[in-house]
């Protein structure tokens, strides 16, 4: 039961992090931004060659954010990523690495597995190819340690990036890499 898209890009990550800010900063696509969390309800699509990218709604808790609404979104999401994964060529795990390293911590704390790495692993178990982007580095003064901890605990290749203020063109590079690996081509704007 798949969406009847191929060729899928997603971006997944948690509420506010940047996905939607990334997204029409690689497709100059003009979609919803915004400061607070649940920005993105439904999924935004772009056709971008033989590639179908998706800015997928942020899952977790936050601030102003219903526990019963971030619990629809997080199954919503895993079962989009569950009915299409043979057709995601690759995941985008956003994550705000800024805040990753506090928001890690305190989950451990309390004896949780932070929900960015039960996403990543759920992401490497389901999907064929898996890159963190680690957005708003501008925010970060130590960034190769966050950046070092991030890949300690998501064992995953991670990019650094800032959707609203940097370059972001390693992360297309590498997008564009993988696509090609896979046998599809991807245009960005
Ligand atoms: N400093 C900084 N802020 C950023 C960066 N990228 C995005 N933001 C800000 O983060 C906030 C959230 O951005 P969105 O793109 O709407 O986040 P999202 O992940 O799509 O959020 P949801 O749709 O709620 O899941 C906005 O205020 C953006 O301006 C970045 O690289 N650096
Ligand atoms: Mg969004």
């Amino acid at each position: 039961m798949g969406s009847g898209q191929n060729n899928l890009l997603i971006f997944a990550g948690r509420s506010n992090v940047g996905k939607s800010t990334l997204f029409s900063k690689l497709f100059k696509v003009s979609v919803k931004k915004g400061k607070k969390p649940g920005t993105t309800i439904k999924p935004n699509f772009y056709r971008a060659g033989d590639v179908t990218a998706v800015d997928l709604p942020g899952y977790g808790y936050m601030k102003g954010i219903s526990y019963e609404f971030s619990e629809k979104v997080k199954d919503f999401i895993v079962h989009y990523i569950e009915n299409n994964a043979e057709n995601i060529i690759l995941a985008v795990q956003v994550i705000d690495i800024h805040s990753f390293r506090e928001i890690v911590n305190r989950w451990e704390s309390r004896g949780e597995i932070p929900i960015d790495i039960e996403m990543c692993e759920f992401l490497k178990e389901v999907c064929r190819n898996v890159i963190v982007a680690a957005n708003k580095i501008d925010k970060v003064n130590k960034k190769t340690e966050e950046i070092e901890f991030a890949k300690k605990k998501l064992k995953a290749e991670i990019i650094p990036i800032s959707a609203k203020k940097g370059d972001i063109s390693y992360l297309k590079n590498r997008i564009s890499e993988i696509c090609k690996k896979e046998g599809v081509s991807i245009k960005f704007k």
